[in-house]
């Protein structure tokens, strides 16, 4: 892979809206991308294998648990700076982005908000340093879009839970140490467990031939008869809010990490543009080419916008949910969008892993799907300004 020379888009001066540790902590992360992921993550990707050696640098750089209080071994940031920091990470890769997504606001946040103090204690500061890592079990077999579904359940038997089922497209599942579940007890109510690697019946087979974020890990939770601890339930909520409020921190990550895959793309085929003659003069100087990077760059800074006023938003804690659904659904498929616009700026070159562009495009594939698809984020919007679901 050449060398990165990544230039961060800024067409309307949104830097000014950033306070100066906003900046620090961002270039602290894009630095550490430079450094560390993109020299080595095509070559993850194209053997489809999660690069261990950056599990270290992720916990150094805050992305595990940026907002989780410092007490618990997290960074103790606001928003905005988790934002940054995700839109770094995925400006690198979505699945490096994934990894760190499920292990703060999938694991950490469940078991900071849900948990008890001695929950938060045990987990949390392993978690926060990399020690541990894990993973967060909705997505069912037959229950994707429609996780109260759910056929995964448990037992009361006393002294311990029994749990049966099975959790597939897990992120992380195959390196997680600990997987936050969720199952239904015998009352058919929707509660948080923490199961841990090595309890009899626990397996996690790893999912493989993805054409998406091939340098993430995914597999199944299987549960066959596990003896959970009564000490590892969530005592905090419970019901189908407990896991999509998760969803609501993951999500609002994922809108700020697709920006940063937006804007590698952007950069990527700007700098080719510029460099590749045609006919006589840079591709860059057609009037079809430059409509591409012109609508990129409009479509960039209008996500930077959306985005910047939702950080602000959950700072002040106001965001709502729908408002988290928006950011997802449109900068995900505005980063979409352009990865296939700039995957043709490249011509035959962009198919290469000489570049970016083609891994974001396949990444991005997946985060249009997961986190709840582009089609129920748009319900969740219809909903919101309706007051009638139509999910069902
Ligand atoms: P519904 O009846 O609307 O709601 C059930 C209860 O939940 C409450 N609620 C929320 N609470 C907090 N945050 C939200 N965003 C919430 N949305 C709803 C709601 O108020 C209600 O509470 P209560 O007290 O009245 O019971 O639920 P529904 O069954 O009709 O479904 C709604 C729907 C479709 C929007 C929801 O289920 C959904 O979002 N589906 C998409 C599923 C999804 O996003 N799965 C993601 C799996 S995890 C993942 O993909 C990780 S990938 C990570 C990576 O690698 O980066
Ligand atoms: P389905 O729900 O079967 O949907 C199929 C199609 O039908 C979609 O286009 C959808 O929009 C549409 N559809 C469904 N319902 C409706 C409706 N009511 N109205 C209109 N259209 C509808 N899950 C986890 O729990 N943890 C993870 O860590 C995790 N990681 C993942 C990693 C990867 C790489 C992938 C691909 C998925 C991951 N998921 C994870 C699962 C992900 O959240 C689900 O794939 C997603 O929620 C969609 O579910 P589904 O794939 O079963 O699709």
């Amino acid at each position: 892979m050449p060398k990165d020379l990544f230039t961060a888009p800024d067409y309307y001066l949104l830097d000014e809206l950033l306070t100066d540790e906003h900046k620090l902590i961002r270039e602290a992360a894009r630095e550490w991308v430079k450094r560390e992921v993109s020299p080595i993550i095509e070559e993850a990707a194209q053997q489809a294998k999660f690069p261990t050696s950056i599990v270290k640098g992720l916990a150094e750089i805050g992305a595990f648990g940026p907002y989780i209080p410092v007490e618990y071994g997290g960074a103790g940031l606001d928003q905005m700076s988790y934002g940054l920091i995700m839109q770094e990470i995925e400006r690198g890769d979505s699945g490096v982005r994934s990894t760190a997504s499920v292990q703060s606001s999938l694991v950490m946040y469940p078991i900071w908000k849900f948990g008890d103090e001695t929950q938060r204690q045990k987990y949390l500061p392993k978690l926060a340093s990399g020690e541990f890592m894990g993973c967060f079990g909705l997505t069912e077999p037959n229950h994707g879009s429609n996780p109260g579904g759910m056929e995964t359940k448990f037992k009361d038997m006393g002294d311990h839970y029994l749990l049966n089922g099975a959790k597939m497209w897990i992120s992380n599942a195959p390196i997680a140490d600990i997987a936050v579940v969720w199952a239904k007890n015998e009352q058919g109510r929707i509660h948080g467990l923490i199961v841990e690697r090595g309890m009899a019946g626990f397996s996690t087979p790893e999912t493989h031939h993805k054409w998406s974020l091939r340098a993430s890990a995914t597999g199944e939770l299987i549960f066959d008869n596990v003896k959970v601890p009564k000490e590892n339930l969530l005592p905090n909520k419970s019901g189908l809010g407990a896991p999509l409020q998760c969803l609501d921190s993951a999500r609002y990550g994922i809108a700020w990490g697709a920006i940063g895959a937006a804007m590698d793309c952007y950069d990527t085929a700007l700098r080719y543009a510029k460099e590749r003659v045609q006919f006589g003069k840079p591709i860059a100087g057609f009037q079809l080419q430059q409509k591409k990077l012109a609508e990129m760059i409009t479509d960039i800074t209008k996500a930077q916008l959306l985005t910047w006023r939702l950080g602000t938003l959950r700072n002040e804690n106001r965001a709502t949910s729908a408002q988290i659904s928006m950011a997802k659904r449109n900068n995900v498929a505005m980063a979409l969008q352009i990865a296939r616009e700039s995957r043709q700026i490249l011509g035959a070159m962009g198919i290469t892993g000489d570049y970016s562009i083609m891994r974001h495009m396949m990444n991005l594939e997946s985060v249009v799907t997961y986190e709840g698809t582009h089609d129920i984020h748009l319900l969740i919007t219809g909903f919101d300004i309706t007051g009638i679901s139509a999910f069902n």
